[in-house]
């Protein structure tokens, strides 16, 4: 081998291999990370990631999931056209068609369909990546509609709604100065590296850590003072009656209570039905333990809890159950001050940077009049109250049954029919649609029930603006040539807007001359971020000054927490409850046919959602879907680690691979979603949500299990 040739083959960047290394982003995951990549580059081809030492947040860090960028970026489904479907929906034949021919066709559709049933008959749907988001909300308000939403209906958003009832704002934990933190279903080893790693900077540090989670979890071994292994969904009843134990004790901070909560009465009297008599049998937690989590947060200085994205909200109780969880940071006076929780605002595609865009303002410039109710909007009233988009839960009912008026098209970036609940009932909703399109990376199940597909290129491929914490910007430039004839999301919106020609001159104006409108105040412009090549601290960043907002008012009817909300008691055709008020997670399936609990949540280090199974070294670290089930039930069952079991529902069966674990409870299994050949969410109930939210019980489902008999 001659010198060049080792030096190719070791992928040393220099002059002679003509190897460049390349500050990019890693968007595979979410957005809160958004880690930094020195990306290995030879005639516009990426050869291998590495982490990004410059970068403020990731800092040289990568996990799983980055470091096989290369892997996904070049993936063996991508698609490379633009496509249109000559096969039945879901058989994946298509033909390849020009941009121009996509976009004329898309065009006449969706104009002809505004023009006949109206705008509100098309709905905009979002699934990953959060980039162009604000930018498919406005084409929604400019085309005319409300019916914009996203994958976030069955993320994040409930926590944030339930601090919105209570605080009127979002609030996140003041980890690095507490004192003691609840760990309300925090497992970030696998889900969030970053985090992880901030509560093990903490716990050095000499914070105490109460895990409260249904497994035993690398979390759990690592950090946890204290563990509470409630049953999946019962966090509600756990943390009423550690309310309750807190005001029964005194251990309560009555100041706090008296100048900023309102509703502590009435929460107390509710509360109050919470306790040593039925906390066990409600919960599983024996009440010693709750008794020595309430001695814990007596003596600790400040608390602040884990903002849960998923699990906790993943309950037909969970906004409820999330709501009480928030009541405890109220009750001992631990909101918006130091080591507490903090209340905060997003600055860009939900990050919090602490500097302010106008990212909102310029989103819902042109929001339409609000005549008929968005999807969603009748059957979860809050959830419409506090997002004004739709509840894409809801959209299939509405496809399928034509009520409250009929939802004739489809217009989706990065939508995943597969991570709703009931998905078979979603694909069929899909396939009475007069027009169905989707923008994806891939050629995924849900491109193949679509008319029009359209190629979209990943984050190596595009520039965008980035936000850290800590007041970073920063704005990428492309590394990478483009697959195929992709284009980003916000090419194709802006294209679409002029060929639609939908009066709208912003969105007409580009990617970049509308990141420079929402900067203006910040102190930096696209240009200035570009030239600097990494992230650079704005001039506009504002550290929060903890108590800042208590001492104005907070955004609430009363102007303080509302541990008794306001808003929902003014609102009364609503059916809610204005207490975090608690009941049952399950579904009404037969419990001796079904008798375990199916928790499927619970991320994997190697996979997110569908978006990797078909990564080949993601896949390989667990080759086969594989459910976790206590040992107990697998000795009960005849199961053994590697063996075929069905976990069935009414609604059908999906053959997985058993791994019994003293990780999990006896009565209930865990199982990863995304699978095409296992989903999950086939098993799921379509009505199984949440009422406040409409945010699916992914995480608690009757369920039967059993050996899959051999042929
Ligand atoms: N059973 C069960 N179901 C769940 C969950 C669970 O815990 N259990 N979790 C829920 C949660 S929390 C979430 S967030 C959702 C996730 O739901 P989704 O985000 O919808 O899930 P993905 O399968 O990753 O699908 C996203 C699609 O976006 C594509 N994509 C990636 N980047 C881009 C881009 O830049 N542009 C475009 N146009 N497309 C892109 C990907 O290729 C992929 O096909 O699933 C929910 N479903
Ligand atoms: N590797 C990887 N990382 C991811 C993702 C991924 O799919 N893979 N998804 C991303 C997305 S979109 C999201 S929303 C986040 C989610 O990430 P997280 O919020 O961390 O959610 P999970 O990992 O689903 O669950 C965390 C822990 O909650 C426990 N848990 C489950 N149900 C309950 C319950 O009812 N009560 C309590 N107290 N605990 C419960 C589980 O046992 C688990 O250990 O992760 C993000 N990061
Ligand atoms: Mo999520």
């Amino acid at each position: 081998m001659d010198k060049l040739e080792e030096l190719i083959r070791a992928k040393i960047p220099c002059p002679e291999t003509g190897i460049e290394v390349k500050h990019t982003v890693c968007a595979i995951c979410s957005p809160a990370y958004n880690c930094g990549i020195d990306a290995y580059v030879k005639d516009g081809k990426l050869l291998k990631v590495e982490g990004m030492d410059e970068h403020p947040r990731s800092r040289g860090g990568l996990c799983t999931k980055g470091l096989s960028n290369r892997g996904y970026v070049y993936r063996e489904d991508r698609i490379l056209t633009p496509l249109r479907r000559v096969g039945k929906r879901g058989e994946g034949r298509f033909q390849p068609i020009t941009w121009d021919e996509a976009y004329g066709e898309i065009a006449r559709k969706l104009l002809a369909i505004r023009e006949k049933d109206g705008a509100d008959a098309v709905a905009f749907f979002g699934g990953y990546n959060k980039w162009y988001r604000p930018w498919l909300r406005r084409f929604a308000h400019s085309f005319g509609t409300l019916n914009y939403g996203t994958e976030s209906s069955t993320c994040m958003t409930a926590g944030w709604m339930a601090w919105k009832v209570a605080a009127g704002q979002l609030a996140r934990p003041d980890m690095a100065h507490s004192d003691l933190y609840l760990g309300w279903a925090f497992e970030r080893y696998y889900s969030g590296y970053l985090n992880a790693q901030a509560a093990e900077r903490a716990k050095a540090a000499g914070t105490k850590f109460i895990i409260i989670d249904p497994r035993v979890t690398p979390t759990v071994e690592k950090l946890a003072d204290l563990h509470l292994r409630p049953w999946p969904g019962t966090d509600g009843a756990l943390a009423l009656c550690m309310g309750n134990v807190l005001i029964q004790n005194g251990w309560i901070d009555r100041d706090f209570i008296r100048d900023h909560v309102h509703g502590f009465e009435a929460y107390a009297a509710y509360a109050a039905g919470f306790g040593e008599h039925n906390v066990e049998r409600l919960t599983g937690v024996p009440y010693a333990q709750v008794l020595k989590a309430c001695e814990m947060i007596r003596d600790a200085r400040s608390i602040s809890s884990h903002e849960t994205s998923a699990p906790i909200p993943h309950h037909k109780n969970g906004l409820q159950n999330y709501r009480a969880i928030t009541a405890l940071l109220a009750l001992t006076g631990n909101f918006d001050r130091e080591g507490g929780q903090l209340p905060t605002r997003h600055t860009f595609t939900h990050q919090i940077s602490g500097f302010e865009t106008r990212e909102e303002e310029w989103m819902d410039a042109t929001e339409p009049e609000h005549q008929r109710p968005a999807v969603g909007e009748e059957r979860f009233p809050l959830w419409f109250h506090t997002e004004r988009e739709m509840q894409v839960v809801d959209l299939a009912r509405q496809i399928q049954e034509g009520t409250p008026y009929p939802v004739k098209a489809v217009f989706g970036m990065g939508m995943n029919f597969r991570m709703l609940p009931e998905d078979g009932y979603v694909a069929k909703a899909l396939d009475k649609l007069d027009f169905f399109v989707n923008a994806d990376l891939f050629m995924t199940d849900t491109c193949k029930m679509a008319d029009l597909v359209l190629p979209v290129c990943s984050s190596l491929e595009r520039g965008e603006l980035e936000t850290y914490p800590g007041g970073y910007a920063w704005f990428t430039q492309p590394a990478i040539d483009r697959v195929g004839e992709s284009k980003s999301d916000v090419e194709i919106l802006r294209d679409l807007a002029v060929r639609m020609d939908l009066g709208d001159e912003e969105l007409a104006a580009g990617y970049e001359a509308n990141i420079d409108y929402m900067l203006a105040g910040v102190g930096v412009t696209v240009d200035q971020l570009k030239q600097a090549g990494a992230p650079v601290k704005v001039p506009g960043y504002r550290p929060y000054v903890p108590g800042a907002k208590l001492a104005q008012g907070l955004d609430t009817p009363s102007g303080k927490f509302e541990l008794y909300s306001q808003l929902i008691a003014a609102h009364p055709e609503w059916g809610l409850d204005p207490l975090p008020t608690y009941c049952d997670p399950l579904d009404g399936a037969d419990p001796e046919k079904h008798p375990f609990v199916l928790c499927s949540g619970g991320r994997l280090p190697h996979a997110i959602h569908t978006r990797l199974h078909k990564v080949d070294w993601l896949r390989s670290m667990q080759p086969e879907p594989t459910a976790q089930l206590s040992v107990e039930d697998a000795q009960a069952l005849g199961l053994e680690a590697g063996d075929d079991m069905e976990l069935y529902t009414p609604r059908g069966t999906i053959v997985v691979k058993a791994k019994p674990s003293h990780r999990v409870q006896k009565g209930v299994v865990f199982f990863y979603h995304g699978y095409s050949e296992a989903d999950v969410n086939s098993l799921m109930d379509k009505d199984h949500v949440d009422p406040y939210s409409g945010f699916p019980a992914y995480n608690a489902t009757r369920c039967g299990m059993r050996k899959k008999a051999q042929p």
